[in-house]
């Protein structure tokens, strides 16, 4: 069914425990984010929902160890997370918290109604209990030694070193993790949800139903869950932090975390209903409505089996639809850990990279974890932006704003008699489409990045800075098309890249919220005439020094933690960032004063003939244009660079090179691999602005 009324979207609740890493932005958050901004381009009835999930042993045991409460450990992360996924363009409609009463209630009322139907089995066993902290203990929080291997140091769910899936029970000589005590067996009550009887509705509906529509992973895994045969399991604890029990004799018991966190989103959805006068309701029961739940792969077996069962145990709400998980992200070789400090956190990145959250946008959905897992690595990071967010789609849209300011004063040139524009762009917005709606995000952001490429190669083609003199009506024509294109890239470019869809409709001029998906493939989305707004530059080139840096930190961080793998970890191939050469000797400033340094775009360029070094360019420096002879041909084409600003000493006498007169010289950069890059204002400045 594709005619779905509304769409309920939710992403995994973060635990509320520490920060997160962009691995868990890659496997769950940014899909989610792009498919919802997909369907609000439609113009679809959609609710976005997440928020903290700040229950559960983990965070007891944490407030355990570092002297603190669960309170002041889910205070200081909530808002953390929460904030990094704002500045990182996630547009959750509400960002809930399951400490919330609202939640509370809703997680009881669930619980109530499989207790008040009969549907849990109670029973009553011998759990280990740390008599020194006064706490149940959860499996992992029980070594001892392994019955199978005799290490001893296996945890109570699994011997490290063997492998062996283990119960606390069999370890020999178990301790608390807490207090190193030994601990007792207690016996304890707790209700339990019999997954098994559920087994032939999981075998309709997901296993049967959903073999073609579901992502192999998603599938294979839940089937193999299945398959292998489904036990009763505990839906709750003994401890303080979480949700209440709401029945007689629970005192000191709370609901399991994951029975009450996936009821957050249902809670999540009913605050943001009420905040903005909705029917929570229609997104939860309304037969017509889409539930799709993003998670990363360890979260698979409880949004595709035991949620579901759950909400088909209520009997009155939808199950998911789809459950687009994710595998993993690695990062420079290894397992992306927090704990082991192997990662790139969110809020880290967004604090040395403020203004380049498309770009991490960018690159992480090029490399998402889709079928397997991938990896992230900071030089194609680098390579990434470079090559293909700055070379290809900045560039078309520099180009083409630099060229129709210059030929045609910024206004929208004529269309051309014919072009088949319009029946390209719609076909690519349509493959988009068909990837999005099939969770393929790489496909969709390949198909856009297109549509760019298609941009540069009718630029290249058709010469428009050549033609100008000649034939200006065919200049026009060009650009019209490229500014046509350059809006509809800022239509389906938005659910990748948010940010640069609304630099690129101010850069128009154009009302964005006007338009909807279903307007891309339009040739008209600029009338001629149409004043356009003032050109910023979309994206920078990443620096080789900047990715260094990056990589040291990785391995500073990572030093600091005491664990097996560090030395894997450290032994990195990570290159020391290269101590500059030698300063040159001290001048004065009157001597510094002497050079006339300005801002200037580069209007054209061409190879100069016989000459492999050279390029001939002219540059526009406000109060003249002048030519230029620069050897920059190695590492520049010249299509590629025109409409890039540049620094130029324009009072250096004029040279003749291969008989033509080189008037000024341009800046450069020499990194230490030798290559060459321009030295540019960080922002789009007046050409013939002195540098100082
Ligand atoms: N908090 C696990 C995680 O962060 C868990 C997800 C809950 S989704 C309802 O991986
Ligand atoms: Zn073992």
């Amino acid at each position: 069914m594709t005619n779905w009324k509304r769409y309920t979207i939710t992403a995994a609740l973060p635990y509320a425990n520490g920060s997160k890493h962009i691995g868990h932005l890659a496997g769950a958050y940014l899909p989610a984010d792009t498919y919802v901004r997909y369907l609000r381009a439609q113009k679809r009835d959609v609710v976005f929902v997440c928020g903290s999930d700040e229950h559960g042993t983990a965070i007891t045991i944490q407030a355990l160890q570092e002297n603190t409460t669960p309170r002041a450990i889910i205070d200081k992360y909530h808002v953390l997370i929460k904030n990094s996924f704002e500045k990182l363009g996630i547009s959750f409609d509400i960002y809930h918290r399951t400490s919330e009463p609202l939640h509370h209630e809703t997680a009881q009322e669930f619980f109530l109604d499989f207790y008040n139907k009969g549907l849990f089995k109670e029973v009553t066993s011998e759990q280990y209990f740390d008599e020194e902290k006064k706490v149940f203990l959860a499996d992992r929080y029980i070594v001892g030694t392994c019955p199978n291997c005799a290490y001893e140091n296996a945890f109570g769910d699994q011997c490290e070193k063997c492998g062996r899936a283990l119960s606390p029970n069999e370890l020999i000589n178990p301790r608390s993790t807490l207090s190193g005590a030994a601990p007792v067996l207690r016996p304890t009550k707790h209700w339990y949800l019999p997954l098994n009887e559920y087994e032939p509705w999981l075998k309709e509906w997901l296993i049967e139903g959903h073999a073609k529509d579901w992502k192999q992973n998603v599938y294979g895994q839940s089937k193999s869950w299945i398959d292998a045969g489904l036990q009763p399991r505990a839906m709750t604890r003994d401890g303080e932090w979480g949700v209440k029990v709401p029945v007689k004799d629970a005192e000191g018991k709370v609901l399991y975390v994951w029975f009450d966190a996936p009821i957050g989103y249902i809670s999540a959805t009913k605050q943001w209903a009420l905040d903005n006068n909705k029917d929570w309701e229609l997104y939860w029961k309304d037969k017509d409505s889409r539930l799709v739940h993003f998670v990363g792969k360890d979260n698979i077996v409880f949004h595709c089996i035991i949620f579901p069962v759950m909400l088909h145990m209520h009997g009155d709400y939808i199950v998911p639809d789809n459950v687009p998980a994710n595998e993993f992200l690695n990062l420079e070789g290894d397992k992306m850990s927090t704990s082991r400090k192997w990662s790139v956190e969110m809020h880290e990145y967004l604090e040395t990279f403020p203004d380049k959250v498309d770009e991490l946008r960018y690159v992480l959905t090029s490399i998402a974890p889709e079928t397997k897992d991938s990896e992230f690595l900071w030089k194609d990071y680098q390579t990434r932006v470079n090559s293909e967010l700055v070379a290809i789609f900045g560039n078309l849209v520099n180009r083409v704003l630099v060229l129709t300011d210059k030929y045609f004063e910024g206004k929208v040139p004529q269309a051309g008699e014919c072009s088949d524009l319009k029946t390209y762009v719609t076909a690519q917005r349509d493959k988009i489409s068909d990837a999005l709606e099939h969770f393929k995000f790489r496909d969709g952001l390949a198909e856009m990045m297109n549509i760019a490429r298609h941009g540069n190669k009718l630029l290249t083609e058709k010469e428009p800075w050549k033609t100008f003199k000649t034939d200006p009506e065919a200049t026009g024509i060009v650009l019209y098309d490229c500014l046509q294109i350059i809006a509809n890239l800022a239509i389906v470019c938005e659910p990748f890249l948010p940010f640069t869809s609304q630099k690129l409709f101010a850069m128009l001029n154009i009302n964005g919220t006007k338009l909807s998906w279903q307007d891309a493939g339009r040739q008209d989305l600029l009338k001629p005439g149409h004043q356009l707004g003032k050109a910023s530059l979309l994206y920078q080139k990443i620096e080789d020094e900047t990715i260094e840096i990056e990589l040291q930190k990785l391995k500073s961080k990572a030093v600091v933690v005491s664990s097996i793998k560090q030395e894997t970890n450290s032994k990195k191939q990570i290159t020391k960032v290269e101590a500059t050469t030698e300063a040159k000797g001290e001048i004065q400033y009157d001597d510094f004063m002497k050079i006339d340094l300005r801002v200037g775009t580069i209007l054209t360029a061409e190879k100069v003939e016989k000459a492999d070094k050279l390029l001939k360019l002219t540059i526009d420096l406000g109060f003249e244009t002048r030519t230029v002879v620069s050897g920059i041909a190695e590492f520049f084409k010249p299509e590629d660079i025109i409409g890039t600003q540049v620094s130029v000493v324009a009072n250096l006498a004029p040279r003749k090179l291969r008989g033509i007169e080189s008037k000024g010289m341009i800046l450069m950069s020499e990194d230490s691999e030798g290559k060459l890059h321009f030295v540019s204002p960080k922002v789009v400045t007046d050409n013939g602005s002195t540098i100082k």
